[in-house]
């Protein structure tokens, strides 16, 4: 089952506005990444490889020096024009990384997010370096548990202006009709995913993906709130398809998705998406979805990995 045009205009609105050329300074983020530098990273930091794992923390746990660290750090991203770089990344949908754009676009969909979580977090982990030389930890990305609150820290923090009009960006609106998922559609979308796409004849990776991504049904056929609710529900930029990471809380949500997957990974290891050729690559990047399975592979895990 594949989600028409409309559809895919009616889960982000605004779509109307062309996605700039991506310049020389994209090709200088790509190619300075985590995955490609992995060595050249680790001698800056003086680490070995077994204590060079990173640890997302839940927002919660975000202490003030945290708090401090992460909005200087998304502020001076801003101000070097690297924030506005990256978000243009995601506003550009020859990408195909959004199950809206059909069958293709569904199976990238969580392997191209985490890859762009980590484009982030290196850039973000470059500016905190820079303003911080002495801290001993750097800066990762948060993840928001969508039981929680909208994280309390980030009220009011919407810094970076719209990447296309320089304008501020609308405030969030935090309420329905979206709904954020229960503690139970949590649960449904990890443990009962293989209920989704009841009559088509797919995988279970499609299955558990499309429940995730937020396409899914509940068990009473109500819509089963996930990522694109949440989204929603937040509001503001956070509802454009093209340009939702101009908002801050878009990586804490991207994290929970992204350690979502990687809970559900573990309790079904046999299950990945079925990809080949160019569609298995996750352009702007080299890497494929295969490269991209593992988080301990990629040097990174959650503190948590309870639902
Ligand atoms: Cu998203």
């Amino acid at each position: 089952m594949v989600h028409t045009a409309k559809e895919h205009v009616d889960l982000f609105s605004e779509v109307t506005v062309d996605p700039k050329k991506i310049g020389s300074e994209l090709e200088e983020l790509i190619t300075s990444n985590r995955l490609i530098e992995e060595t050249k990273l680790k001698d800056t930091r003086g680490v070995t490889e077994s204590t060079a794992q990173l640890i997302r923390k839940d927002q919660k746990n975000f202490g003030e020096n945290d708090v401090v660290a992460f909005k200087n750090a998304i502020n001076k991203l801003i101000e070097d024009g690297i924030y506005k770089t990256i978000t243009e990344m995601h506003a550009d949908m020859s990408h195909n990384m959004h199950g809206s754009m059909g069958r293709i676009g569904l199976l990238r969909f969580l392997s191209w997010h985490r890859r762009y979580l980590l484009a982030f977090e290196e850039a973000l982990q470059n500016a905190d370096r820079t303003l911080r030389p002495q801290a001993e930890t750097l800066i990762t990305i948060p993840y928001w548990r969508w039981v929680d609150p909208f994280p309390e820290w980030l009220q009011g923090f919407l810094p970076a202006p719209h990447p296309v009009t320089g304008n501020p960006v609308q405030s969030r609106k935090l309420s329905p009709p979206d709904l954020k998922p229960s503690a139970s559609d949590i649960d449904f979308i990890i443990n009962d995913f293989q209920q989704q796409l009841p009559e088509a004849n797919v995988d279970g990776y499609s299955r558990f993906t499309y429940g995730l991504e937020g396409f899914g049904r509940r068990a009473d056929n109500s819509i089963l709130p996930a990522h694109n609710q949440v989204h929603n529900w937040v509001g503001g930029i956070m509802n454009n398809i093209m340009y939702s990471p101009t908002d801050p809380v878009f990586w804490l949500h991207h994290a929970e998705v992204d350690r979502l997957w990687h809970i559900w990974q573990k309790k079904n290891p046999d299950f990945h998406p079925i990809l080949t050729g160019n569609d298995s690559v996750m352009d702007p990047w080299r890497e494929t979805s295969v490269q991209l399975a593992s988080i301990t592979v990629l040097g990174y895990s959650y503190e948590s990995e309870s639902l």
